[in-house]
């Protein structure tokens, strides 16, 4: 049966969520994060060498990194479903969503995350100079670029309620990583499309169940 290796409060919760969508069977092997340091455990990396989440196991492959575990699941599983017709122009936008979560949206919020770390973990003395670095890198480059981002979904959505079309897809559940960290941290600011795409998401049943078997999920609304 495939397994979900799945780390507390992270973006393996996507994968559960698109296991529910489809109704695959599947088993949840939890790990909780290290609560001072919040790293997965050491026992993740006897799974794959990087010791991150989401890992899945099936049969005899073991496969990591978000995107590739969905197209994975979505092409061994879903029978076609949550895939746009292939050479559609929404395959197009499918492929570009589905690789800008990780790839590009990930990675400003991920350093906002860091950045905002550092001045907390500093020593006291240096911590007003760590805090201001922080800031002009926030201010003159990653807030920015989270905003273009932002900016560029809303218009996305401006063509369809979803990423790649009138139906959910893999993209859309990629996209909810980054849209959820972005609108928990400083919020979706005047961007009613893509408040309403988060909010559709939420309500789906299969999205809840998925929060219920993965636990308390600090990105959920
Ligand atoms: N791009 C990778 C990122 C994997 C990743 O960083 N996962 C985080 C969870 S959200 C993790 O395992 N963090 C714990 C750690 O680094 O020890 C993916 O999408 O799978």
């Amino acid at each position: 049966m495939l397994t979900v290796h799945h780390l507390n409060n992270s973006r393996s919760q996507r994968v559960l969520w698109l296991l529910e969508e489809l109704g695959t069977p599947y088993e949840i092997r939890h790990y909780q994060r290290d609560s001072k340091t919040m790293l997965a455990p050491a026992e993740l990396r006897a799974v794959h060498p990087l010791g991150k989440s989401p890992v899945i196991t099936d049969g005899g492959l073991t496969i990591a990194e978000t995107g590739a575990i969905v197209e994975y699941i979505i092409e061994l599983y879903g029978q076609g479903r949550l895939l746009p017709p292939p050479a559609s122009p929404e395959a197009l936008r499918y492929r570009y969503w589905l690789h800008f979560a990780e790839g590009s949206a990930m990675p400003p919020l991920v350093m906002t995350l860091l950045f905002g770390e550092i001045p907390k973990r500093a020593p006291a003395l240096v911590r007003p100079i760590a805090r201001m670095i922080g800031k002009t890198v926030q201010d003159s480059y990653l807030g920015p670029m989270i905003d273009a981002q932002l900016d560029l979904m809303e218009s996305e959505l401006s063509h369809s309620t979803y990423f790649a079309g009138a139906e959910l897809t893999g993209a859309d559940i990629m996209m909810s990583f980054p849209v959820e960290a972005a609108a928990t941290r400083n919020g979706l600011g005047n961007r009613p499309r893509l408040a309403a795409w988060l909010a559709a998401l939420h309500a789906r049943p299969a999205y809840q169940a998925a929060l219920k078997k993965g636990g308390p999920y600090a990105y959920a609304a």
